[in-house]
């Protein structure tokens, strides 16, 4: 456990009473018997908004891959006999309206997932909906609203917000919405804020984690709107067999941070489930540090070996070790990501981040030793980074050509940066910010919240010659590019030789990111129109971001390239 925590105490609680026995023990038997979907129960339509976010070339699949959370709860509330849909916006031309539309076209509760960048989406949407529908219950759930759930009580027409962990907390909610109980029952749910009938934000006690990841069900690929596609769900998909992480660095927020894992033979059940209803053929693991737990590890490698797959996932340069790497390569991992995020023994102290360059150094020569390719994820801006630091990250990048991501660092609500930033005054307010969230697609251009005070040019410069020097990801050959999809900067040059064996020469020479088109209306929350005008000046004068320039100068390639 880290000393010192920065993220809400009320996270750091257990699912421990009897009625989360009780729902982890209908999940169980649901898992095995699934209810028949009754159609006197409520209808309930689950949202996945849309992201601004881009991907190296090689990483496209990740933006498309249905993704755990939503399909955790959605195949609960299916198993439970629910009838579920998920409406999957993460790619429409006109995101806000076609999820308007789906949404009417038979909705009884609807369930809507937030995130970091799309607080606007989110909060457009609820005001349409109530507009129309205002016997609609709206719950949110998820990272973004876990993180500040006052805002949305306070900003937005949310009628539930539910705090960390969803499965549970939506079966109960649910349940008690059928019986008509909800004004006797909400405050007696734990895990949730909800209006009281004065008006007021009214939160409940902490729901906590499930101490038993065994619960939870096989995961119901089919719902989402891709597996009815033409070309059916794609093979590549995300999934995890931990929850937490036992770290506690400045930057990052854990919706789950307690460490829980699945067993090795729930393990072995679920790959054995998705590998035989959906062919997949890769999977990037998402739990935040594979490798934390080297026995752990070791077990878990011992299982996806039996599964024939090609995988990533990420962890962290300290928890890498001989043992590790071999039987991670034996399991088939491709690439193996790691929060580097800086050199600078200053800015990494100040993190929490538990690293140094020594112990970078020596991840990167035991993965490369084990015959895995190693992916470093960085951060251009971090508080106490210096020019010298920095162009030493730079000449560390131009020399390996292994990074996977850098980024300008971004304060991320429910974190200590973004607690730094609104005690700085970066932020007008935290609506604005969230707003401005919205419009960060993970390219160079991006406008960002100077919290290191190097000259924007240094920031800009160090990007540009980080991101150049980037490694192909593990998916060339993916094939599920949605229809409308944006393109970004042809790069003729291939790296080092290491780049075209792996990915044959121009790898990148079409594209070197990919992602979904800005949602319309992104220009109005750019930094010159919702922070102070100093803060504006010290991130967002040199280049016009995406937001600004939406007429579309972005470069398009063909859909299939
Ligand atoms: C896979 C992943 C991605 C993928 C897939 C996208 C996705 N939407 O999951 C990609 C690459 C696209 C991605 C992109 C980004 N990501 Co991301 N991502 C993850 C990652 C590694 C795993 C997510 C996951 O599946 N978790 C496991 C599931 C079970 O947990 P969960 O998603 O939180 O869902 C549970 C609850 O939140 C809740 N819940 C969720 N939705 C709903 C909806 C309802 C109605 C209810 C009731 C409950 C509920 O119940 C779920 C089950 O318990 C997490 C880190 C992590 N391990 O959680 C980061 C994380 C979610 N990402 C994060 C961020 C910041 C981003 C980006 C904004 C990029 C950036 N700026 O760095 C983008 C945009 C995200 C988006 N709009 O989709 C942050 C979020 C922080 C925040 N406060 O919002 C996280 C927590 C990582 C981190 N520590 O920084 N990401
Ligand atoms: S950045 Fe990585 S190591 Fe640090 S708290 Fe987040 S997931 Fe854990």
């Amino acid at each position: 456990m880290p000393r010192q925590l920065s993220l809400a105490p009320e996270l750091y609680t257990n699912s421990n009473e009897a009625v989360d026995h009780r729902y982890m023990a209908q999940m169980r038997e649901q898992d095995e018997t699934p209810a028949p979907i009754d159609p006197t129960k409520p209808k309930f339509t689950l949202v996945v908004g849309p992201s601004p976010f881009t991907m190296m070339r090689g990483w496209e699949f990740f933006l498309t891959s249905p993704y755990e959370g939503a399909t955790y709860i959605s195949t609960v509330l299916h198993n439970a006999g629910y009838p579920v849909r998920i409406v999957d916006v993460r790619y429409a031309v006109d995101p806000l309206n076609e999820a308007y539309r789906q949404i009417m076209e038979g909705t009884d509760v609807l369930g809507i997932c937030t995130f970091e960048d799309n607080f606007p989406f989110v909060n457009e949407l609820m005001t349409m909906v109530k507009d129309a529908r205002p016997d609609v219950p709206i719950i949110c759930g998820g990272s973004l609203v876990t993180s500040v759930p006052h805002v949305f009580m306070e900003n937005t027409a949310c009628d539930i917000a539910v705090i960390s962990e969803g499965e549970i907390t939506i079966l109960e909610l649910m349940e008690s919405y059928c019986a008509g109980r909800w004004e006797k029952d909400l405050p007696s749910i734990r895990g949730i804020c909800f209006r009281g009938p004065e008006g007021k934000m009214r939160r409940t006690r902490p729901r906590g984690q499930m101490m038993d990841l065994d619960s939870l069900p096989r995961m119901r690929l089919d719902l989402w709107p891709q597996s009815k596609s033409p070309m059916g769900l794609q093979p590549q998909i995300i999934s995890s067999y931990s929850r937490g992480c036992k770290m506690d660095c400045s930057f990052c927020y854990r919706t789950t941070p307690q460490v829980r894992a699945k067993s090795p033979e729930k393990m072995d059940r679920d790959l054995a489930w998705l590998k035989s209803q959906y062919n997949i053929d890769f999977c990037f693991f998402v739990d935040l540090t594979f490798s934390s737990h080297r026995r752990q590890t070791l077990e878990m490698c011992d299982v996806i070996s039996d599964h024939d797959l090609r995988w990533t996932c990420l962890t962290r340069c300290a928890d890498m070790d001989q043992p590790r790497i071999n039987a991670m390569r034996d399991a088939g991992a491709d690439i193996i990501l790691y929060g580097v995020e800086s050199l600078g023994s200053e800015v990494l102290r100040e993190a929490r981040k538990g690293n140094s360059e020594n112990l970078t150094v020596r991840a990167m020569r035991t993965t490369f030793e084990g015959g895995v390719r190693f992916g470093a994820l960085l951060i251009v801006g971090l508080p106490n980074e210096t020019e010298e630091s920095l162009g030493h990250m730079v000449e560390f990048a131009e020399s390996y050509h292994h990074v996977t991501r850098v980024k300008y660092l971004s304060a991320m609500p429910g974190t200590t940066v973004y607690r730094q930033a609104i005690d700085k005054g970066l932020m007008r307010s935290e609506v604005d910010h969230l707003n401005w969230l919205s419009i960060e697609q993970a390219l160079h251009e991006d406008e960002f919240l100077n919290v290191s005070g190097l000259p924007e040019r240094a920031c800009r410069d160090a990007y540009s010659r980080i991101y150049d020097a980037y490694a192909p990801g593990p998916v060339m050959d993916f094939k599920h590019y949605p229809e409308h999809f944006n393109y970004f900067y042809p790069q003729p040059n291939d790296g080092l030789e290491r780049s075209t064996s792996y990915a044959g020469p121009g790898w990148r020479s079409k594209f070197s990111s990919a992602g979904p088109h800005l949602v319309p209306g992104s220009e109005r929350f750019t930094l010159d129109k919702i922070a102070p005008p100093e803060v504006a000046a010290a991130g967002s004068l040199l280049v016009p971001c995406g937001a600004k320039k939406l007429s579309g100068e972005a470069t398009l390639a063909p859909a299939s390239a």
